[in-house]
């Protein structure tokens, strides 16, 4: 296990990026100091330790850099393979299948949520929510599919898919306050409904998972600083 002081992560309490990372730690048992990032400054230290994005989280062991929240969860299961549960099946066709659907979750399923907040018209808001069910819809499947009728994605405990989706819950939490809009709705997507409660019992999103109202209010304060600008910085 890493010494207090050889870990260090570079985050912000409402990014699931960053959110994701934590809950792999938490699972591991790992200890980590954590070092909250002002987006609108950057620091030294974050520019130092991911000059090609500029981002969060990154993950900085024995002054090692590690960016990109994907590659450092999958860092964090292989480092600290013999602390904890595994995070990624160990079956070769299972870690592929959650590979690929994290990648969707990522590229399709966040984007869309994404957009709903950062909508210009009720137009193209509405869009956003169709997108956003599309996604949750597949996602739907890839449960019933990944979870091989267990709790979680990855069967009786939480894994890796259950990190890359479980961090966007805050934000669907979120998103029902700000706009009214049910992400996960129980008629819709039963699996995923059920998981949603689950999860949410779990220690690992107990202990790391912010209260809505720190999302709201984030949002809130991006929307009055950005004003007409895009959403590129927040969660992209
Ligand atoms: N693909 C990256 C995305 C990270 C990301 O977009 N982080 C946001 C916070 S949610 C950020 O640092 N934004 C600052 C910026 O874009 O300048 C990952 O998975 O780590």
């Amino acid at each position: 296990m890493a010494a207090e002081g050889s870990l260090k992560l570079l985050g912000l309490t409402v990014s699931p990026f960053v959110i994701r990372v934590r809950m792999a730690l938490q699972l591991k048992g790992i200890g980590y100091e954590y070092i909250e990032q002002d987006l609108f400054t950057k620091g030294e230290l974050l520019r130092k330790s991911n000059p090609v994005y500029m981002k969060v989280p990154v993950l900085i062991h024995d002054g090692k850099p590690i960016c990109e929240s994907l590659a450092i969860v999958q860092y964090v299961d292989e480092v600290w393979a013999a602390t904890g549960p595994s995070i990624l099946p160990a079956d070769p066709y299972d870690r592929a299948a959650a590979r690929i659907w994290a990648a969707y979750a990522d590229s399709k399923l966040l984007p869309a949520w994404v957009g709903i907040m950062w909508a210009a018209t009720e137009e193209e808001r509405a869009e956003k929510v169709d997108d956003t069910l599309a996604a949750i819809g597949q996602l739907e499947e890839a449960f019933g599919k990944c979870s091989k009728g267990k709790a979680f994605f990855a069967g009786d405990s939480v894994g890796y898919l259950d990190l890359v989706v479980g961090s966007q819950l805050l934000w669907f939490e979120a998103l029902q306050k700000m706009f009214g809009v049910v992400v996960v709705e129980v008629g819709r997507a039963p699996l995923l409904a059920a998981w949603v409660k689950q999860f949410g019992e779990t220690d690992t999103a107990k202990e790391v998972v912010p209260d809505v109202d720190t999302a709201v209010e984030y949002l809130t304060k991006l929307q009055s600083r950005r004003a007409g600008s895009t959403v590129a910085q927040l969660l992209s």
